[in-house]
């Protein structure tokens, strides 16, 4: 992902980014974990009805968009609910307040904040991820990767299991929001599952990426992740040792995003391609 030099900043200036993105993953963390013990209210809907934005999603995203103001006043923000302000550093600050709203909704414990510190252009395809860390509130799992330092868990380092025939394999993957997007991915989830050993659909992208990274999977692969939802996961599986790309040799992008060990991940493409995963037909 991305090609940017990131020769400006040093080991110690990702050390401190990362310090950041946990801070304020904590304390988003924190705030929506309190939300969800007291009453979780729709404020809105995107792509389709059922694509929802709670108040806490935007209570979230304020906080980070303040606390960030005050930390790094020159930095970019590009958020889920905001969108994007530009800043004068060359840094942009990639966040999803929740990722997993629908588990938020309904009280399921996989939903995660999700920070990411990147240079360059701030789009997948062109940015280069320096830091990131995703947060699950509800059993306090924190995910921290700095470019070149590695993925960590609370401590321990992390690495994806390694390459494992494909019919042995446990994939991860998820859904969009409308008809048209999801009639092809139950197309494309019906030729995956006899060839593979099983598929999970957890329902935020940030924690899939993360749990390959800590090997509770062995591939992933998912069509129409949007910026926020892959910037800090995206980081933690590469620095955890997987390959993120897209597919006919672009980058990882919102028309596809796989993931797994180097030595994996090229048979799942293969198998996408041919089975033309990124288009909605
Ligand atoms: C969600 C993802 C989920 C994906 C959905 C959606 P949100 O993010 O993380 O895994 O399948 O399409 O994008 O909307 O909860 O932030």
């Amino acid at each position: 992902m991305g090609g940017v030099s990131t020769d400006t900043h040093t080991p110690d200036q990702v050390r401190r980014l990362v310090e950041v993105a946990e801070l304020l993953a904590r304390e988003a963390g924190a705030l929506i974990l309190d939300g969800r013990r007291r009453h979780v209210s729709v404020a809105a809907t995107k792509s389709s009805a059922q694509d929802v934005v709670t108040a806490m999603d935007l209570a979230s995203e304020a906080l980070l968009r303040r606390r960030l103001a005050e930390l790094r006043p020159d930095d970019g923000i590009l958020g889920e609910e905001e969108g994007f302000q530009a800043g004068s550093s060359g840094v942009t600050w990639v966040v999803d307040p929740i990722d997993g709203t629908v588990n938020y909704l309904y009280g399921l414990p996989a939903y995660a904040v999700s920070v990411a510190a990147v240079v360059g252009p701030p789009e997948p395809a062109t940015w280069t991820a320096l830091a990131g860390c995703v947060h699950a509130p509800e059993d306090g799992r924190v995910f921290t990767a700095g470019r070149g330092l590695g993925a960590r868990l609370e401590g321990r380092t992390l690495r994806v299991n390694p390459a494992r025939p494909l019919i042995d394999s446990l994939l991860g993957t998820g859904f969009g929001y409308t008809a048209t997007r999801r009639r092809s991915q139950a197309r494309i989830v019906a030729e995956l599952l006899p060839r593979v050993r099983d598929i999970r659909r957890v329902g935020s992208a940030a924690l899939d990426l993360c749990t390959l990274a800590a090997g509770g999977l062995d591939l992933y692969y998912e069509r129409g992740l949007q910026p926020w939802d892959m910037a800090a996961g995206a980081l933690v599986a590469q620095e955890a040792g997987a390959q993120v790309t897209g597919l006919r040799g672009h980058p990882a992008q919102e028309a596809m995003t796989v993931a797994g060990p180097p030595g994996r991940v090229g048979e799942l493409i293969g198998l996408l391609e041919a089975l033309e995963a990124d288009s909605d037909e």
